[in-house]
C-alpha cells in the first residue's frame, strides 16, 4: 500500500511537468508563428485587426485609432452638409479634357453617372462616370448641322425626364438650309452609349426671320423644367428690331412645349398665351440672344442670361410658375432704353443683375449649384463673360441678387466660356471655345 502512496506523488510531478512543458511547446509554437507571420507581412507595415475578422494594413507610426480613409470622406445616405466635411480651402477648375471643338452644351439625364457633352459642328460626345472622354460619339450629325459663322450649329440638349425607360433625348441645330430645328431623337436599344441619326422626329423648324440679316443669335438652349415641359431659347436672328416684342414668335423669346402631350407637340395649358395674346409655345418674350439658361428645380426659378447690344450684359431670375414676361429687348437693353427714346422701364420685366461693357461683351448664362461635393455653394448661381472670361456668382433670394462674388482670382481663366452644364448630381461643369470641359471642384 506504500507503493500505492508513493506512486500518486511522482504520477502528480510528472503530469505537471508535461503540462508545463506543453504549455511552454504551445508558447513558443505560438510565439514563432505569429512571428513568421508578421515578417511575412512585409517591412511597410504590420497587422491590426479590426472588426469583423478582417485586417488592415497601416503605414508605419500610424496607430489602429487613427486608420486612413475615413477623414473627410460622408457616410453613404448621410446628408452632406459643411459641417461634416473639412473646411473649404480653395475652389478650383479641374480640366477633364481639351479635345472637345467649341463645347455648347454640358448635360446629363436623370439619374445617369455619365456626362454628355455636345460640340457646336454637330456631335455628342460622352464622359464615363469615371469623367474619361469616350472615343465613340453618342451621336454624330455632322452631315445635318450647319455650324457657320461662330454661332449656328449644335446649340441645345436635353434627356427626357424619363430617359432611363423612354431613351428619347431632344436636340437644337441649325440644318444645312440655316434653318433651326428642334428634334427628338432615341438611343439604340441594344446600346445604351450609341444613338442613330435615322430616329429624328422633328419637332420644331424655322426659318431665320425674314428681317434677319446675319447668321447670329439662334440662342439654343434646351431644358425640362421639373413640371416636365420642353423649354426653348431662341435668339432674334440678329439686326431684327421686331422679333423680340412680338409675343407672337418664338424668335427672341423662351418657350415651353409638352412633348408627351401630342403631335408633334402639345402646348401646356399653364402657358400664358394658351387663351390669345401671343403664340400659344411662349412663355416670356423681350431676349436678344439668350445664351444659356437654366430652370433651378429647388426655387422654382429660371435664370435667363441676355446678351447685349451695345452696353449692357444681363441675367434675369423669373418664377416659372407664371409667365408672359416681357423682357425689354429691343425697347431696352438692360437698365436703359435702347429702340424707344424715353420709354417707361415699368412696362418692361427689369433684369436681377446687369454689367457693361467695360466689364465684359457677351455673357455666358449659368446654373445654380445643387451638388452635394461643395455643400458650401448651395444655392449659388454661376455664370461667365466670354470676352472677359471671369467667373461670377450670386444668389437670389427674396427677388433680389445677394452674395455678388467674383471667382477669377481662384479660378483663373481656362478661357472663352462658351457653357457651363450641370450633371446628375448636380455638380458644376464649364466648356471653353478653346475646347476644355472642367468640373468645379473644392480643396479641402
Ligand atoms: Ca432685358
Amino acid at each position: 500500500m506504500s507503493a500505492r502512496h508513493r506512486q500518486p506523488a511522482p504520477n502528480a510531478q510528472s503530469r505537471l511537468r508535461a503540462l508545463i512543458i506543453a504549455l511552454v511547446a504551445i508558447f513558443l509554437i505560438t510565439f514563432f508563428f505569429l512571428r513568421g507571420s508578421g515578417e511575412g507581412s512585409g517591412p511597410e507595415g504590420t497587422e491590426a485587426p479590426v472588426a469583423g475578422g478582417t485586417t488592415t494594413t497601416l503605414a508605419p507610426g500610424v496607430t489602429a485609432t487613427t486608420v486612413p480613409g475615413t477623414g473627410g470622406t460622408t457616410v453613404p445616405g448621410a446628408s452632406t452638409t459643411a459641417a461634416n466635411l473639412p473646411e473649404l480651402q480653395e475652389l478650383r477648375l479641374e480640366s477633364l479634357t481639351g479635345d472637345v471643338r467649341q463645347p455648347t452644351a454640358i448635360t446629363a439625364p436623370v439619374g445617369d453617372d455619365r456626362l454628355f457633352v455636345v460640340e457646336r459642328f454637330g456631335v455628342i460626345l460622352m464622359l464615363d462616370a469615371n469623367r474619361e472622354l469616350q472615343e465613340t460619339p453618342f451621336l454624330d450629325l455632322t452631315d445635318r448641322v450647319l455650324a457657320g459663322g461662330i454661332e449656328q450649329g449644335m446649340l441645345g440638349l436635353a434627356f427626357h425626364p424619363d430617359y432611363a425607360n423612354n431613351g428619347r433625348f431632344y436636340i437644337y441645330y441649325t440644318d444645312q438650309g440655316g434653318r433651326r430645328q428642334v428634334s427628338e431623337f432615341q438611343v439604340s436599344v441594344s446600346d445604351p452609349n450609341i444613338a442613330s441619326p435615322d430616329t429624328e422626329r422633328v419637332l420644331i423648324e424655322l426659318e431665320q426671320p425674314p428681317d434677319a440679316t446675319d447668321i447670329r443669335h439662334y440662342a439654343g438652349q434646351l431644358a425640362f423644367g421639373p413640371e416636365g415641359y420642353l423649354w426653348i431659347a431662341m435668339g432674334d436672328g440678329a439686326d431684327s428690331r421686331d422679333q423680340g416684342q412680338d409675343p407672337n414668335t418664338m424668335f427672341g423669346a423662351i418657350s415651353r412645349i409638352d412633348v408627351d402631350g401630342g403631335d408633334p407637340y402639345g402646348i401646356p395649358p399653364e402657358n400664358p398665351f394658351v387663351d390669345g395674346g401671343g403664340a400659344g409655345e411662349v412663355w416670356a418674350y423681350g431676349l436678344r440672344n439668350p445664351w444659356r439658361f437654366s430652370i433651378d428645380p429647388v426655387d422654382g426659378l429660371i435664370y435667363i442670361a441676355d446678351v447685349g447690344h451695345a452696353d449692357q450684359e444681363e441675367v434675369n431670375v423669373l418664377p416659372i410658375a407664371e409667365g408672359g414676361f416681357n423682357l425689354g429687348w429691343s425697347d431696352v437693353e438692360g437698365t436703359r432704353c435702347f429702340h424707344v427714346q424715353d420709354c417707361d422701364l415699368a412696362n418692361y420685366t427689369s433684369p436681377a443683375i446687369t454689367y457693361t461693357h467695360e466689364e465684359g461683351c457677351s455673357v455666358t448664362g449659368g446654373y445654380v449649384y445643387r451638388g452635394a461635393a461643395i455643400p458650401e455653394l448651395n444655392g449659388t448661381y454661376f455664370y461667365s463673360d466670354w470676352c472677359s472670361q471671369w467667373i461670377r456668382s450670386f444668389k437670389f433670394a427674396g427677388g433680389a441678387v445677394t452674395e455678388e462674388q467674383d471667382w477669377s482670382e481662384q479660378l483663373g481663366e481656362l478661357g472663352q466660356v462658351n457653357t457651363f452644364g450641370i450633371d446628375s448630381a448636380g455638380e458644376l461643369y464649364l466648356g471653353t471655345h478653346e475646347g476644355i470641359v472642367a468640373r468645379l471642384v473644392a480643396d479641402r
